[in-house]
């Protein structure tokens, strides 16, 4: 290919940085540099950095077009890959240049950065587990592309008001977005409802109804190589002359029955993390993202080979969870009934293609959906999910016999709920490889969720342990510490995380314990500042503060850690004048807007921050910080601040946990359970240096089964019977004492489903020795150290590797 692009080489000599950020300004921003705010100023700068990742752009695209290697794409309903601005200059490695610039011309690059919007196209881990992994394989020169939906509304608002959660849209599109480029050519008729119309053996798809889906693109930089991948996101294209007419049409019926708001489709993200919503709107994002993903990639396909023949030699596909699962049953319809293929070729191409990664045990989170639904807006699916089962449940017949219970059990229609499909199970049927995101979670994936699968198909199991990015979650995050590493054990650890292990030979170095402290107490000066102006609470940068911060779930159980909090301030209380250990107990998350014991446990944080900090007795012993609005950015503030990492759930319900690793990175150590990827944590740092308490997955089991009696812990521990019965009188609800009634019964009346009960002891036990090694500084940051200096496996790059070699089979782009 003949090379049209000059390779303008960067000297980003600084006076030319500054005339390009001024160009575009003048040009670009359309703006005079006398009046522009910052916010002008920072797309001004964006747009300059922006232009050099459009070089590597289309020299990668090239590379990749050119050397037709294997590729993967990665579906995923979420993404949530934070502000951009300031991962590009890293990428490049421009950061300190374009600083100077700025500086030259009398503004901030920090102040900048803060004004840059974060996207929240994501409720949580499972998003930003999927940006960490773009990130990773673009720095690896991994060909990948991700897939997913422009929401135009993210992740609701955050806001406390009088200690309660309210919930505002996040029209994160407001000023535009400037890293996205709009592709005006790049849109496919995604088709809903209409009927089938059977002529023999071939099936035809009519009368349906069309919407237009038009594609998004945005630079996925690697970092300091030349590799950069595209995130793809569909939006409903309005302004089309088929949406045009439905819109029209839309207008004019009265009853509303028959008609649908089609674009509202990519209008808004769903925020219910971990419950099935069942709404027809979310099927009918998961059929937009499958439908128009699978035309492109099929299109993309054939424009290289003129033939579908090598699909599965040259195209993997990853379902990040089961929310895009209905690509499957799209592909198997193109295959057939647009390009002629027999039902068996398309079975036998489509089973090459996919792998399905399981990020939750929880029953409330399975995907399903009504078979009545389904037969109404994707007929011709339904009916392609029908013979899938029949034929499996065949394969099973002859090589099993014919159980019924088996039959029964593995079908991926239940008969029993009022007949759904199971999506997890048309995914593991379907998909050549199936994932679990730890040891345990895998483990116990396929000795219960999946047991008579794994018994079917004894090969296609395995596990991925999740990873983060030391590009995002260290060189970004946490500057100080970044800079520290630098001098001690040079830069190397940015894409190597496995270097940080030459940490340990200074572990016992009095200055490199104390730079580490430094660095820590710095990201707590910063945080200490952030909630003075923001919440005007003065908090101590010399206490413990001790963080958790994730979506707010019972099964994470807050309600433990708050449990704590009560404890301590009546200790303090009762002895006031005893040498405390001083903590800052700082909270982040939200909760889903119909989630009603998650609000309370949000409204209970607060109650309690209200007493406890305003309680002279209690001075600067003890604060409770609720952060609002956590997100991707506030991440990156909060986590580098940590002393200790709260990862409390109960054993065998967090299926890894991600922040655990990012907190231990930052060297914060951690109270945690065995549950998720703590149990592979503690075995790489070692457990002299990891705070675990309470039941194992196989004990929570027992109890389950051997009639757990939570009303008889309470009976029996007296200060947790006087926390809990302080909550259940109003001590921190005095203008409505029976405000927590709920939230105590579910504890000690029925059944108290998460054991906090059980775990409480042991925890409260757990975290006084805490307090124990927090008196000894210096052996405290000799313990952060094991934290840091452990953490390389838990690197998503160690993470993709392990897809590319064993599930995806994909190899590096010559550039
Ligand atoms: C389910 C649903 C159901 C329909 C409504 C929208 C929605 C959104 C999310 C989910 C399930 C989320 C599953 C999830 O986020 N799992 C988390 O995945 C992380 C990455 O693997 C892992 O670290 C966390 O432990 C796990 O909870």
């Amino acid at each position: 290919m003949q090379n049209i692009i000059t390779h303008t080489s960067h000297h980003c000599d600084i006076e030319a940085l500054k005339k390009t950020i001024i160009d575009k300004l003048l040009y670009t921003v359309g703006k005079d540099p006398v009046i522009a705010t910052n916010r002008e100023w920072l797309n001004a700068t964006l747009y300059a950095v922006r232009d050099q990742l459009v070089e590597r752009w289309h020299r990668s695209n090239r590379a990749q077009f050119s050397q037709d290697e294997r590729q993967v794409y990665y579906l995923s309903m979420e993404f949530l890959i934070g502000r951009t601005l300031s991962n590009a200059m890293l990428s490049l490695g421009i950061y300190d240049e374009v600083k100077s610039a700025l500086d030259a011309m009398g503004l901030d690059l920090e102040e900048l950065i803060d004004e840059e919007n974060d996207p929240g196209l994501g409720n949580g881990g499972l998003g930003r587990l999927a940006a960490c992994f773009l990130d990773s394989l673009a720095t690896q020169g991994l060909p990948g592309c991700g897939y997913g939906i422009r929401y135009n509304y993210g992740m609701f608002r955050q806001n406390i008001i009088d200690g309660r959660q309210k919930e505002t849209p996040d029209y994160w599109l407001e000023y535009g977005n400037p890293w996205e480029f709009k592709r005006h050519n790049t849109h496919y008729k995604v088709r809903f409802g209409g009927r089938i119309q059977q002529e023999g053996n071939i099936s035809r798809w009519i009368d349906t109804e069309e919407i237009l889906a038009v594609a998004h693109d945005q630079i996925i930089p690697g970092y300091k190589i030349d590799t950069t991948n595209t995130l793809r996101l569909w939006n409903v294209q309005v302004n089309s002359e088929i949406n045009a007419a439905r819109l029209a049409q839309e207008e004019v019926s009265e009853s509303g029955e028959n008609t649908y708001h089609y674009d509202k489709i990519s209008r808004v993200l769903y925020p219910d993390d971990s419950t099935e919503a069942g709404r027809e709107l979310r099927l009918r994002q998961a059929y937009f993202l499958a439908s128009a993903t699978i035309q492109d990639i099929l299109n993309r396909h054939y424009m290289l080979h003129k033939t579908y023949d090598n699909l599965a030699e040259k195209i993997a596909i990853h379902l990040n969870d089961t929310h895009p699962v209905l690509s499957i049953p799209e592909l198997m319809r193109v295959l057939i009934d647009d390009h002629n293929f027999s039902w068996d070729k398309a079975w036998d191409v489509t089973c090459q293609i996919f792998s399905y990664t399981n990020h939750t045990l929880m029953s409330e989170a399975l995907e399903t959906w009504p078979v009545a639904m389904l037969s109404r807006i994707l007929p011709r699916h339904l009916q392609i999910i029908f013979d899938i089962n029949e034929r499996f449940l065949n394969k099973v017949r002859e090589q099993h016999g014919n159980d019924g219970d088996l039959l029964r059990r593995v079908s991926l229609v239940d008969e029993s709920h009022g007949r759904v499909v199971r999506m997890a199970w048309l995914a593991v049927v379907m998909s050549y490889k199936v994932n679990g995101v730890s040891e345990l979670h895998s483990d116990l994936m396929s000795q219960s969720l999946f047991a008579d699968f794994a018994r079917i198909f004894p090969t296609r199991f395995t596990n991925v342990t999740n990873g983060v990015t030391a590009r995002r979650w260290l060189a970004l995050a946490n500057p100080s510490l970044a800079t520290v590493l630098d001098t001690n054990i040079g830069p190397a650890w940015r894409t190597d995380l496995n270097q940080l292990s030459e940490l340990k030979w200074y572990i016992d170095y009095p200055s490199a314990n104390s730079a580490i402290y430094r660095a820590k107490r710095a990201n707590k000066k910063r945080l200490a500042d952030y909630i003075a102006t923001q919440f005007n609470i003065v908090v101590n940068p010399g206490a413990l503060f001790d963080v958790q911060v994730k979506r707010i779930h019972e099964y994470k159980r807050q309600l433990m850690n708050v449990l704590h909090i009560i404890s301590r301030y009546n200790r303090i209380k009762a002895n006031p004048e005893a040498n405390w250990v001083p903590r800052v107990n700082i909270f982040a998350g939200k909760a889903a807007s119909s989630y009603y014991m998650a609000k309370q446990i949000i409204h209970l944080i607060n109650d309690v921050a209200q007493v406890v900090n305003n309680d002279p007795q209690i001075g600067g012993k003890l604060k409770v910080v609720f952060i609002p609005d956590y997100s991707v950015s506030l991440a990156q503030m909060i986590i580098p601040a940590a002393d200790l990492s709260e990862q409390i759930s109960l054993a065998g319900t967090e299926a890894s946990g991600t922040s655990n690793m990012k907190f231990a990175l930052n060297g914060a150590l951690t109270i945690g359970t065995l549950d998720g990827a703590n149990i592979e944590m503690r075995e790489h740092v070692g457990a002299k240096h990891f705070f675990i308490f309470g039941n194992t997955a196989q004990q929570v089991e027992a109890l389950r089964c051997g009639g757990y009696n939570p009303h008889k812990i309470f009976e029996q521990d007296e200060e947790l019977r006087q926390i809990l019965t302080q909550i259940g009188t109003g001590h921190f609800s005095p203008q409505e004492p029976e405000r927590y009634r709920n939230l105590l019964d579910s504890l000690i009346n029925f059944g108290d489903h998460y054991q906090v009960l059980a775990d409480y002891r042991s925890y409260v036990e757990c975290q006084n020795k805490v307090d124990q090694l927090y008196r000894h500084p210096a052996e405290w940051t000799s313990s952060a150290m094991h934290n840091i200096a452990n953490m390389g496996y838990f690197s998503s790059d160690r993470a993709i590797q392990e897809y590319a070699d064993n599930i995806w089979h994909i190899g590096k782009t010559r550039l």
